[in-house]
């Protein structure tokens, strides 16, 4: 995928015709990692005041700063949504921040994850040890695969189905179309839910929009859940979530205190509040 983005004065600026006329830009102290891999560039930056940055494709996918409140909402709002959740599927993420919220649920008992770029493994294993110790879990077994293809294989295998992908630009960009969404429905045990990166009802209308409608065909349950993530397009982004039957908007399990007390961003209460939109969202999923 063509990058935009550019280093300018010490600042990077993520640069991307997704979100046209608007970019975030960090002030960088250092280069890490910057090499091309089978699939992307991947960069990782040592920012001045947000931590370690990980960019593919001048695209930014986390930095230390706030990457908690990604990999927990997406995480834990589909696993809390389950009753008991064994049998995960991770799709994309290769920096381990999924794995590693997963990997919280005790009820889990196996991870299947699967990610197309290894090499994005490797850097974060280097670099990104607070997220990588995901992998370090007995319960997690990798795939080197393509998601899509990888998904298609699956049939009622899987409780929850958690899709962290970069942008439909790039490697990611088939994990936004309907053979996927269909290939998620079949790998699904009977009462399974998924739950995607669902991108930002400002900024990517259309693609939203897309991902509503092909959830609502698919789908008897289907939800949109959107939090606070200062460092991605816009400050905020999506998940959207689809189940065979069970409700989403409320966690049906307790947290106790002392899976909380490891959590900084989900809360049962804000598992709630992230559905409540905008009214022009809430007009724009009805039309969809
Ligand atoms: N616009 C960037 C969206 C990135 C979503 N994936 C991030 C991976 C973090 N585990």
């Amino acid at each position: 995928m063509k990058n935009y983005s550019k280093i300018i004065d010490g600042w990077f600026s993520e640069i991307c015709p997704m979100w046209p006329g608007i970019s975030l830009s960090l002030e960088i102290e250092d280069v890490l990692y910057s090499q091309k891999s089978k699939f992307q560039q991947i960069d990782l930056f040592q920012t001045k005041n947000h931590g370690k940055m990980l960019v593919l494709d001048g695209i930014i996918q986390l930095t230390q700063s706030d990457e908690f409140a990604y990999q927990e909402m997406l995480s834990h709002i589909p696993l809390f949504a389950h009753p008991h959740p064994k049998d995960v599927l991770v799709i994309g993420g290769g920096d381990g921040g999924i794995l590693r919220e997963v990997g919280r649920h005790d009820c889990v008992e196996r991870i299947d994850f699967c990610e197309i770029d290894e090499t994005v493994i490797e850097v974060s294993k280097k670099f990104l040890p607070d997220l990588a110790c995901g992998f370090d879990d007995p319960r997690v077994r990798v795939h080197i695969a393509d998601g899509n293809i990888f998904v298609q294989n699956q049939k009622g295998r899987y409780d929850v189905i958690i899709v962290d992908s970069s942008d439909p630009i790039g490697p990611g960009e088939a994990l936004f179309e309907r053979p996927f969404y269909e290939g998620l429905k079949k790998a699904l045990k009977p009462n399974g839910l998924i739950a995607t990166q669902g991108e930002s009802f400002f900024l990517h209308k259309e693609c939203v929009a897309n991902l509503m409608k092909i959830t609502k065909e698919l789908f008897a349950v289907q939800a949109y859940s959107y939090f606070l993530v200062p460092t991605y397009p816009g400050g905020h982004i999506g998940i959207c979530l689809g189940s065979l039957g069970l409700e989403l908007k409320k966690p049906c399990r307790k947290i106790t205190q002392d899976f909380q007390k490891q959590l900084k961003y989900y809360t049962p209460q804000i598992h709630e509040a992230s559905f409540v939109m905008p009214y022009f969202a809430e007009k724009m999923f009805d039309d969809a």
